[in-house]
């Protein structure tokens, strides 16, 4: 039945074998083993608050202080952590279609930086990176690797429930170099557009691809969580690799289930 060619490797590894433009979707879950804590599992908590809560223009503008210690937990948290096998073995497949003549873009929703880490060239970020700023007054994008990002986060940002907010004044939060003005994490946010270019650029590679991976994501956050529906319904095979599966996945040709970390590496070898 529908469910058991869903799990047929083999047959997997032959169209993989056959494809020439692949794409692939990462979420949160590809980190995961890292030690990176997902969205919408149980570790999806910052003292008592969810990211819906924090990753908005709105909870910026309200107290950009708690949002700033925020990024500034998760900043400090990705200096100690690094790639595992799922991300390699995405490198490893671009290698490997790259010297075959072949096409290969990963699209990520991750804002790690832990595909770059491992290899990959042709990343996309869909929702920015922890380790670039904008400034609100000039809208200069920078990268920013500083540790503490200033000295008023320093210690700060600490995720236990009963930790008290810093309260740091605007002033003293990270500022722009070039203009003073306040920055933020070049980071989208709920109700923020996707970049015009990341759309653009997505959506081509998209409509070129014959084979699309969709590796730990729970696809409920648009517009990401649409890419392989859409493709689906154009007839493109899609395989989709999770711990369980989500809404999307009856409408996908593969599922294999098991941690990415485990199950890429022989996948895409
Ligand atoms: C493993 C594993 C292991 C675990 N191995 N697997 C259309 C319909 C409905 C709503 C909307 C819509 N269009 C827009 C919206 C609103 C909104 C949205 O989608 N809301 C939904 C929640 C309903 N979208 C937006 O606002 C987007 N903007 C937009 O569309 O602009 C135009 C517009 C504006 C206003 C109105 C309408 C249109 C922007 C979304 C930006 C999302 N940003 C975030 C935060 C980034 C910064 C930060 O990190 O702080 O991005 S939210 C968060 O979710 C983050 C992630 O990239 C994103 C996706 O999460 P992901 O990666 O899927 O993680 P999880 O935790 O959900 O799932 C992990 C998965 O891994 C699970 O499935 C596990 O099983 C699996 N897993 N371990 C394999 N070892
Ligand atoms: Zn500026």
């Amino acid at each position: 039945d529908a469910r058991e060619e869903q799990k047929d490797m083999n047959g997997f590894r032959k169209v993989l074998a056959h494809a020439k433009s692949v794409v692939a979707l990462t979420g949160a879950g590809v980190s995961a083993e890292s030690g990176v804590p997902t969205f919408r599992g149980a570790g999806g908590y910052w003292r008592t608050y969810q990211a819906q809560q924090l990753a908005t223009p709105e909870a910026f503008s309200e107290d950009p202080s708690l949002v700033w210690e925020f990024y500034h937990y998760r900043r400090e948290v990705m200096l100690t952590k690094t790639y595992n096998p799922a991300h390699l073995a995405l490198a490893n497949l671009e290698k490997r279609l790259i010297n075959e003549g072949k096409q290969f873009t990963l699209l990520t929703q991750n804002i790690d930086r832990l595909h770059q880490a491992a290899g990959s060239q042709n990343v996309v970020e869909l929702h920015g990176s922890l380790f670039l700023t904008r400034c609100l007054s000039c809208s200069e994008v920078k990268e920013n690797r500083d540790s503490p990002i200033c000295a008023s986060l320093k210690d700060k940002g600490a995720p236990d429930p009963d930790e008290k907010s810093a309260g740091i004044p605007a002033d003293q939060l990270p500022r722009c170099s070039s203009c003073s003005g306040l920055l933020r994490p070049h980071v989208v946010w709920f109700g923020e557009s996707l970049d015009t270019n990341v759309m653009s650029k997505s959506y081509s590679v998209m409509c070129e691809c014959d084979l699309f991976l969709v590796i730990g994501t729970s696809s409920v956050v648009y517009p990401a969580a649409g890419f392989a529906l859409n493709l689906a319904n154009k007839g493109v095979l899609v395989a989709e690799f999770n711990i369980e599966p989500t809404t999307a996945t009856s409408a996908f040709n593969y599922h294999f289930h098991g941690k990415c970390g485990e199950i890429l590496p022989p996948a895409l070898a």
